[in-house]
């Protein structure tokens, strides 16, 4: 499923809507909070289903890590004071920091992460990279503490992936790359500014997906899944690159896609 953002009823109706039970699992692609009205209460249920939930983080639950551990303040159109306020905030901000920024499943050949993964890295690479960042969350890296990273996470620079970036540059960019990227040039660089529609896309700069090199095999290629970019409308014009994101919180739909069917199933936004 696609980016949730708060929306609790929606959420609960598409999980009615695809008869999810007890022996299925469930993918869900970051953004599960804030702007809309619920966040505390998705966290609580995603929580709650943890042993049948695969949680890939967003931009917007590390802006939320961001304030809780490192020291930020909430901004005006953030709606998640109810989750920072809670008592089991701790709780959940803790669960927060165990869970993936990439998540792939050799069995189905599916991949999952927010925002994408850029051509200029190999599937192999961005699982490597992707771990590098999830050991700084989980507190796991000998020299950038989880603390350090969420207190230096904002900032658009470095936006030129290089190997020899290191300490918490490195995962920053690393971060922005799996949780923030929309468009993206040749060489890989984010541009940060445009969250729009394609066609309004600034030139040199393209979708991230359009570059990513398809699968040779078709049968057997791998699909990539992502959320994040809402302007989209699930629309790639590509079945290996699925787009999870349609605008729930913007008063459209929440997205359900079936990894074996391939079937989408949606519910419109309640309000
Ligand atoms: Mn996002």
């Amino acid at each position: 499923m696609g980016d949730v953002q708060g929306c609790l009823r929606e959420f609960e109706l598409l999980l009615e809507k695809v008869n999810f039970n007890s022996n299925d699992q469930l993918w869900l692609a970051g953004d599960l909070i804030n702007r809309g009205p619920h966040s505390l209460e998705v966290l609580r249920l995603v929580h709650s289903m943890d042993a049948q939930v695969e949680v890939v983080l967003g931009n917007h639950e590390l802006h939320f890590l961001a304030i809780y551990f490192g020291g930020h303040k909430s901004s005006g159109s953030d709606t998640f004071d109810g989750l920072l306020g809670a008592p089991d905030a701790e709780q959940l901000a803790n669960w927060l920091c165990q869970q993936k920024m990439l998540h792939h499943d050799s069995s189905l050949n599916c991949t999952m992460t927010h925002a994408g993964i850029p051509h200029i890295w190999s599937l192999k690479r961005a699982r490597v990279f992707a771990s590098e960042v999830e050991a700084v969350i989980s507190g796991d890296n000998a020299k950038v503490s989880a603390k350090e990273f969420f207190a230096g996470l904002y900032g658009n620079e470095p936006n030129c992936w290089e190997p020899e970036l290191s300490g918490l540059p490195r995962y920053r960019l690393l971060a922005n790359y799996f949780t923030r990227m929309r468009l993206v040039n040749s060489a890989g660089c984010l541009d940060f500014s445009h969250k729009g529609a394609i066609a309004d896309a600034p030139a040199g700069w393209e979708p991230w997906f359009k570059l990513f090199p398809r699968s040779t095999d078709k049968k057997s290629g791998m699909k990539l899944l992502f959320g994040h970019w809402a302007a989209l409308e699930g629309v790639t014009h590509r079945d290996d690159i699925i787009a999870l994101d349609t605008g729930c919180v913007w008063g459209r739909h929440l997205t359900a896609y079936c990894l074996e069917t391939a079937e989408l199933t949606t519910v419109p936004a309640v309000n």
